[in-house]
């Protein structure tokens, strides 16, 4: 329909924009980066969000050259940020690969030369790839993700929780942070949680620490949840409690807050 036939020539008319949602420190509440999220104004539906439009894209092959596009964008943000006030301390920026995007050729190249062109270390970036991405994934799909995360990179496992990945396959992966997936933020809606959801995370919490792995919990929309979070020692917050996605300019205002 009316998405297919105009998606490939979204890219060129410039019809894509980014919104950073905040990742907060559970521990002092300060903004330490952002995740980027992609959207479509689309001239005759609106906004749409990526869930309308990201499959169609890995199906065609445009998340190839729009998730370089996205990755080029939040690179260029983050040293933005960097410029604007170093007084916040360093702002990382997050970005979300598609398995697609894993098995390009170009990826780790295209990685380094965007780096370099805007000047980012490569400490400031992570990138996120979910879970069932790398279920079973072989050495020639790790590699590239290697590769990054000996240049400096963070890879994180998204959506962490809900691949049924074994757990000691960790220690095969080069990821270095864990993003819990949202279901185990909403059982914590409760206060006190559910005991056997609390011992869960719990037990993710201490493996993923013992490993060396920060967790950041997704999802977070209420004040209790992020108590209940921090208390079971997770390292890193993301969640409309703290501020819906938006636009770029909103994470300055943040971060100037905490700073
Ligand atoms: O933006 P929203 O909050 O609706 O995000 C929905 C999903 O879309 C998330 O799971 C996120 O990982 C994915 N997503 C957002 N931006 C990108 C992107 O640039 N590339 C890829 N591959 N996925 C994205
Ligand atoms: O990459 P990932 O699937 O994790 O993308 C995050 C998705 O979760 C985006 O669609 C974003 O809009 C959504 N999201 C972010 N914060 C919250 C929240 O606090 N509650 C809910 N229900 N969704 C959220
Ligand atoms: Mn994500
Ligand atoms: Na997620």
């Amino acid at each position: 329909h009316g998405l297919t036939t105009s998606l490939p020539t979204a890219l060129d008319r410039g019809e894509f924009f980014i919104e950073y949602q905040p990742l907060v420190h559970l521990g002092d509440g300060s903004v330490r980066g952002a995740e980027a999220l992609v959207r479509w104004l689309h001239p005759q539906h609106g906004v749409l969000g990526p869930d309308r439009f990201i499959p169609l894209a890995e199906h065609t092959g445009l998340i190839v050259p729009l998730g370089r596009w996205v990755l080029e964008q939040s690179v260029r943000q983050a040293r933005q940020w960097r410029d604007r006030h170093s007084d916040a301390g360093p702002l990382r920026i997050n970005v979300n690969l598609s398995p697609c995007q894993l098995t390009h050729p170009g990826l780790v190249q295209d990685t380094v030369d965007i780096l370099e062109r805007m000047g980012v270390a490569p400490d400031a970036l992570c990138l996120e790839v979910t879970e069932s991405a790398l279920i079973g994934a072989d050495d020639d799909l790790l590699k590239p993700l290697r590769r990054l995360a000996e240049m400096g990179v963070d890879i994180a496992l998204d959506d962490f929780g809900t691949g049924y990945s074994n757990l000691a396959n960790l220690r095969r992966l080069p990821v270095s942070v864990l993003k819990l997936d949202r279901s185990f933020t909403q059982s914590m809606q409760q206060f006190p949680a559910d005991p056997v959801d609390l011992k869960i995370v719990e037990g993710i919490v201490s493996l993923a620490h013992s490993l060396n792995l920060a967790v950041t919990v997704e999802g977070v929309e209420t004040g209790a949840q992020a108590e209940q979070l921090r208390i079971l020692g997770c390292d890193t917050a993301q969640g409309w409690y703290y501020a819906r996605p938006g636009p770029p300019e909103r994470l300055h205002e943040l971060a100037l807050v905490d700073a």
